[in-house]
């Protein structure tokens, strides 16, 4: 029987790479897109077939997860295997700027469907994206057991969906869990996070496009994976025989300073001569440092990132030269999954 998978946030960095792996696992996957004014389905463009064709398995549907009823209604409809929540605001520097929107969405939005779930009476399984913001000021290493003391509008959210997900567990059920997810970044993140932002930079710099990028705090510590390797793990946290929580991490601790030099010392440039500060960039509160102790998922899942933050941050140098070369987009043809045996 083909396997049935609904992903939310899959025009995102994480849901693009999420329906890749489905899709190769030979699932049906239906996504869950935002009407816009203009076409917000790049990431996904290669993976879509027209549904008219007999072929066709990625279908998408419009919703929001600010509208509780239209979620109701597409459980209801597809009544998939497996759910994965990945749609948030998920910039934790605009969550200060939206502090309500964020809530309703990175907070109350997996409540919704995680609800939707049961009023439909379903039996699927739902993997809720949390995040190692949720650890916030607690100091490294973080694992399942670190206390959360989130620093923003939306770690503090996505607190409140890690344990309405962890309710549903206990009060019905329900096969729900959270991936509780370090940074991952890839060709394919958003511009305005910080990797990504510097490695366009870098690619817009050696083109002789620009002299220099403006940066906030250059001192905060992460542990920066590779995205597609941990959509990976969300998959195997649905495979388990037993509903639970589990880190994805690398256990690596760069700063900001050493993505920079990293990734601007690949094109042979020195970072300390292009980048200028700039104090909007910076937090009301920051998170100083976020290291993973991902042990658990290795034991349990089998799971273990094979991609450090030095050789994350080459790959994103080299496909966004690459891009800017060729005038197109990086998406689709820097994925090295390999390792994965996939
Ligand atoms: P992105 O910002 O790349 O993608 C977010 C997705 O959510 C997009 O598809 C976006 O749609 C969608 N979305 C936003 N608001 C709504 C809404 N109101 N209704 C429906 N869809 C909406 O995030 P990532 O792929 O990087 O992350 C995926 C998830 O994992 C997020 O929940 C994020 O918070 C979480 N996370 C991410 C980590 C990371 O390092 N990347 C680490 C830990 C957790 P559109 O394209 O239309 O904007
Ligand atoms: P983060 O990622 O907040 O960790 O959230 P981001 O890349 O935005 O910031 C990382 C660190 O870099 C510092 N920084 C800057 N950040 C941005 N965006 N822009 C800048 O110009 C800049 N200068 C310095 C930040 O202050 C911060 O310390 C990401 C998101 O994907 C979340 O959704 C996810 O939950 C967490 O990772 C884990």
């Amino acid at each position: 029987m083909t396997k049935r998978a609904l992903i939310t946030g899959i025009t995102g960095q994480d849901g693009s790479y999420l329906a890749e792996l489905l899709l190769r696992k030979g699932y049906e996957v239906h996504g869950l897109i935002r009407r816009a004014s203009t076409f917000n389905t790049s990431r996904i463009d290669h993976l879509y077939v027209d549904p008219h064709n007999p072929d066709a398995k990625l279908f998408l549907h419009y919703g929001d997860l600010g509208d509780g009823a239209r979620l109701v209604s597409l459980l209801g409809e597809l009544k998939p295997d497996e759910v994965y929540n990945l749609a948030a605001q998920s910039h934790v520097r605009v969550s200060f700027d939206e502090p309500e929107h964020t809530g309703d969405v990175t907070g109350v939005g997996s409540m919704r469907m995680l609800e939707a779930v049961r009023m439909s009476g379903i039996h699927t399984r739902f993997y809720q994206a949390s995040s190692s913001e949720m650890f916030g000021a607690t100091p490294p290493p973080q694992n399942e057991e670190t206390p959360f003391w989130p620093r923003s509008p939306y770690g503090a959210a996505k607190v409140y969906s890690y344990w309405v997900t962890r309710n549903y567990r206990e009060a019905y059920g329900m096969f729900a869990v959270n991936g509780i997810l370090f940074n991952h970044e890839s060709p394919r993140r958003g511009e305005t996070f910080v990797t990504r932002k510097i490695t366009r930079a870098v690619a817009r710099i050696k083109a002789g496009l620009e002299d220099h990028v403006y940066l906030g705090n250059l001192d905060s510590v992460r542990d920066w994976g590779y995205a597609a390797e941990y959509v990976e793990g969300m998959w195997r946290m649905l495979q388990a025989d037993e509903p639970d929580d589990f880190v994805l991490a690398t256990g690596g601790d760069f700063t900001v300073k050493d993505f920079l030099s990293t990734a601007f010392s690949h094109a042979g440039l020195n970072w300390e001569d292009h980048v200028r500060f700039d104090e909007r960039y910076l937090r009301p509160s920051e998170v100083d440092a976020l290291v993973g102790d991902a042990s658990k998922a290795k034991e349990k899942l089998g799971w273990e990132a094979t991609v450090d933050t030095a050789e994350l941050a080459r790959i994103m140098v080299d496909a966004d030269i690459e891009a800017l070369e060729h005038e197109g987009r990086p998406w689709i043809d820097t994925v090295r999954l390999e390792s994965w045996g996939s």
